[in-house]
């Protein structure tokens, strides 16, 4: 008989919120070409849409949804088709920093926004689909953490206070998960090139060039590449946090002022 827990899980449902661009779009496309069905989520219906023509009929469900809105994270996860209910892995991407001002200048509902899309957002899903994978005793959540939830740099504030909050809940879930055969992964990356940076400077779209420019930042098919092989791990090994950056990037000093 087939030892289970010592297996690697393959070709089973994920599914991806954030899929219609960057980290989440080629994790949709990297587990496509690795055999599995996808439920791709966002709020840009027309991405969801090129994405899954693009990815063939039956291998992917579009739902459009902002993870802000409980109650239609709700509508839409807790209502799933029957043959797409047993998600085998939940891939929590959808974020988002906005601004890089000092706190004693950032915008108020900037805060707000990134609190409600990077924590509560990520809440919403996970409460959603986490019940399903206990009673299964099967299941995988990737949550998209980042450097910025361990090292903090200027104009990081509340984005980098979201991501810390992941890296613990993250830590939470394994403690809670424990026995259950529910496995959880922070993926915590740096500098990636998508179009993170084009929303963080509100759409200034040179601005996120410049600073891409010469960096050979991370791609998000090497994020895709880091999730896929977490998940490709047997069963038995549960990978608990990845931290990746591009080899540009390390460490700054710590600044003393001198008065
Ligand atoms: P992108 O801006 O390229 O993609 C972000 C995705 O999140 C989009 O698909 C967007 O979809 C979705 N999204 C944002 N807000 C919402 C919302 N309220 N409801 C539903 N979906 C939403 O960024 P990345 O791919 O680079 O980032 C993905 C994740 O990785 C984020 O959590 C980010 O913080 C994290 N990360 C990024 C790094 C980087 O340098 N790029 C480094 C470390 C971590 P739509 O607009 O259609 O809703
Ligand atoms: C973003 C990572 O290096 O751009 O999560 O601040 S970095």
């Amino acid at each position: 008989m087939t030892d289970t827990t010592r297996t690697a899980p393959h070709g089973g449902i994920v599914c991806i919120t954030g899929a219609t661009a960057g980290f989440g779009a080629a994790t949709a496309r990297r587990f496509t070409a690795d055999g599995w069905r996808i439920i791709a989520t966002g709020r840009r219906q027309d991405r969801l849409d090129v994405l899954a023509a693009e990815l063939g009929d039956g291998n992917c469900l579009p739902l459009c949804f902002d993870v802000r809105d409980a109650d239609a994270v709700q509508a839409a996860l807790g209502n799933l088709p029957e043959a797409w209910r047993a998600v085998d892995v939940l891939v929590n991407n959808a974020g988002l920093a906005l601004g890089l001002e000092p706190a004693h200048r950032c915008s108020l509902d900037d805060w707000t926004t990134m609190v409600d899309t990077n924590i509560k957002g990520l809440l919403h899903v996970t409460r959603a689909l986490l019940p399903g994978m206990v009673e299964r005793r099967r299941g995988h959540v990737i949550n998209l953490g980042s450097i910025t939830g361990t090292y903090a740099y200027p104009g990081a504030n509340v984005y980098g206070g979201t991501k810390a909050f992941v890296m613990q809940f993250s830590r939470g879930l394994r403690a809670d998960l424990h026995g259950t055969g529910v496995r959880v992964t922070n993926i915590e990356p740096g500098l990636a090139e998508s179009e993170f940076s084009v929303v963080r400077f509100g759409g200034d779209a040179d601005r996120a060039a410049r600073l891409y420019e010469g960096a050979s930042a991370l791609r998000p098919e090497d994020i895709a590449a880091t999730i896929a092989w977490a998940v490709s791990c047997p069963a038995h090994v549960n990978v608990n946090r990845i931290e990746v950056m591009p080899t540009s990037q390390s460490f700054g000093a710590l600044p003393v002022h001198r008065a």
